[in-house]
């Protein structure tokens, strides 16, 4: 956890791709935050306290004591908590129109696309008791296509959208988990560069050891 005098933030998460993304914003740009584990596995996100702050029943989740007029917020979805924090604290998150523009694009084609598909072809891949090909094959194809659109976007770019940003903190959990998804990365230079880089970044490293 980050060192400041600041209250913490409680981040209601657990140990997944969209879960890793707020401890590694959190980390990166220096906030207090506290861990509030919701174990998936065991139906926590159904609670109703936890339902009270995140009513779709998924994590992530925030509840931030000092939100906007210093009166405590809560926030659902993983994008709108990037975005949050990109705004309160000015980090990851460029506040020139142009450039946040280009972030967001690439942040929310990772909630709509990146994400769900290769969930799906994770789930399909390893998790599902029956093997059923059509939905291995419809979903493992969609991954393809979206590291394709993800490699050819980091051609000659060191990062997603201009600067390193809440776009590469959003993308970076789900592609650090390419093998399961059916993706080989040696076959795709750019993204591999890219993902190395992120990986390597010290506050990455303890977002994701956070849960
Ligand atoms: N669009 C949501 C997706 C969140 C999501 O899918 N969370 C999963 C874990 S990665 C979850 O909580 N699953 C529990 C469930 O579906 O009951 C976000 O980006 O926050």
């Amino acid at each position: 956890m980050a060192e400041s005098t600041a209250k913490p933030i409680d981040v209601h998460t657990w140990s997944t791709p969209n879960g890793w993304k707020i401890p590694i914003m959190l980390e990166e740009c220096g906030l207090p935050y506290r861990i509030v584990p919701v174990n998936i596995g065991k139906g926590e996100q159904h609670a109703p306290d936890f339902l009270a702050i995140s009513p779709n029943n998924k994590i992530p989740a925030i509840v931030d004591p000092d939100g906007p007029g210093g009166e405590p917020v809560s926030v659902f979805e993983s994008g709108a908590i990037l975005q949050y924090l990109g705004r309160k604290t000015g980090c990851l998150y460029p506040s020139d129109e142009r450039a946040r523009v280009a972030v967001d694009e690439w942040l929310f084609w990772q909630i709509g696309g990146f994400g769900p598909m290769l969930g799906q072809a994770h789930h399909f891949r390893i998790y599902a008791q029956e093997k059923i090909p059509y939905a291995i094959d419809r979903f493992t194809e969609e991954a393809h296509r979206l590291y394709g659109v993800l490699d050819r976007r980091l051609e000659g770019r060191e990062y997603l959208a201009g600067d390193y940003s809440i776009a590469d903190v959003a993308v970076l959990p789900w592609a650090k988990f390419h093998a399961k998804q059916g993706i080989d990365l040696d076959q795709l230079p750019n993204a591999k560069r890219w993902l190395d880089t992120v990986l390597a970044r010290p506050a990455v490293q303890r977002g994701l050891a956070a849960i």
